[in-house]
């Protein structure tokens, strides 16, 4: 059955390095054009997307002077406001240049990372001027290969350091701009710090100005390492530090793919969807993913530009029947008492009554028998059967 078309109220958006990936890797170069950014945009807005996002070397030269950038940043935003798009996220781009080699913010070069200061705290100024509402920091070079080669510790200082000043600056600028870290676990460093969503939270937990930075957790990454997306974006809920997500998908734990959302583990991004969608099932009014769904993805270096808008369109398609199954899901009879019989909904009352301590508890005289307790059968199995018929039915 044919999903319906995307529209602005859906919140979807790309970045332009997305579509505007021309397929070239480490193993052979561009099987496809690049399109100026107005075209992307213009053909974006025409799929039915609502947004864009953009580093600030997807519109202008690394070498760019400013004359330069301040015309490439006008003609995108003139495309975007042309085509009715918002700029919703913009970031800035510390990994391609060689001199981000080791790092911009955790550079064993002191000269480096204040360079790479500089250039985060001008897109931040990009971010304000296009109305961005998030700033993404995905720090791909920070890391290493070697453990010789860095002391944690400081790599650590540094990051702080570094990400407090950008915070503090948003701040002082009064920009209402949130920042959005991206954890990855590896590639194109061996080991890149701040390796998953929990990673990052620790360190925002450390942080001075770290009530505006959050996490944007991208579902390959997450499963890169073996982690659950959908928890991932859970526990970032409950600690009200989901400011925004990379949609897409993954195929097990091998190099970063970069596929099309629900390409890699369906049933995972059925319940991301439902999430998202849905919310916590035994907390109807608890926190809410409201901000953009982003998608993340690479169109495959098979295709050529059909391709490249089949696949954009595929990554809205599917998340649109996917929120259409996971409402379903959520309305289905048999679900709702699958949920109940699993007790899914009793995990929201609280262990301990009111007043009880654990001195309390102790001195209870318990009738609880945790013999017959350890024969209840949860039917999780068959709570998940029926996703999986609503899924392919
Ligand atoms: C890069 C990376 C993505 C990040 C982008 C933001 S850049 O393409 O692979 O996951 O989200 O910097
Ligand atoms: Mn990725
Ligand atoms: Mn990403």
């Amino acid at each position: 059955m044919p999903v319906r078309q995307p529209t602005p109220a859906d919140k979807f958006s790309f970045g332009l390095w997305t579509v505007g990936w021309t397929g070239n890797d480490p193993f052979g170069t561009a099987s496809r054009p690049a399109l100026s950014p107005r075209e992307y945009t213009e053909k974006l807005a025409e799929l039915g997307a609502w947004g864009i996002t953009f580093h600030d070397n997807d519109v202008f030269a690394f070498d760019a002077d400013a004359a330069t950038k301040e015309r490439a940043l006008k003609d995108v935003k003139d495309a975007a406001d042309g085509a009715g798009l918002v700029i919703e996220m913009v970031t800035t781009n510390t990994f391609s240049h060689p001199v981000f080699k080791d790092g911009g913010l955790t550079s064993n070069d002191r000269g480096v990372r204040r360079f790479g200061l500089r250039k985060i705290l001008q897109a931040v100024d990009v971010a304000a001027q296009m109305g961005a509402s998030t700033f993404v920091m995905w720090g791909g070079r920070e890391g290493s290969e070697y453990d010789g080669s860095k002391d944690v510790y400081s790599a650590h200082e540094r990051y702080k350091e570094g990400l407090d000043t950008v915070a503090g600056y948003i701040k002082e600028q009064g920009y209402g701009l949130r920042i959005g870290l991206e954890p990855k676990p590896n590639e194109p460093r061996g080991d890149i710090f701040l390796p998953t969503a929990g990673h990052a939270l620790a360190l925002i937990g450390e942080l001075e100005h770290g009530d505006i930075v959050g996490l944007n957790p991208e579902t390959g990454h997450e499963q890169m390492a073996n982690l659950n997306y959908t928890h991932t974006l859970g526990q970032a809920l409950w600690h009200d530090k989901l400011f925004h997500i990379d949609l897409n998908g993954q195929r097990g734990l091998k190099y970063d793919q970069d596929l099309v959302f629900g390409h890699g583990d369906l049933m995972s991004a059925f319940f991301t969807v439902d999430l998202i969608e849905n919310g916590f099932p035994g907390h109807p009014d608890g926190p809410r993913y409201e901000g953009p769904r982003h998608f993340d993805y690479k169109p495959s270096r098979t295709e050529g530009m059909d391709g490249v808008w089949e696949s954009a369109r595929a990554n809205m398609a599917t998340y649109i029947a996917l929120a259409e199954k996971a409402t379903a899901f959520r309305a289905d009879p048999r679900v709702q008492e699958a949920v109940a019989h699993a007790g899914v909904l009793d995990l929201a009352q609280p262990t301990l009554g009111p007043g009880e301590t654990a001195k309390s508890l102790l001195a209870e005289e318990d009738a609880f028998d945790p013999e017959v307790a350890a024969e209840r059968d949860y039917g999780f199995v068959a709570l998940q059967q029926l996703a999986v018929e609503h899924l392919v039915g």
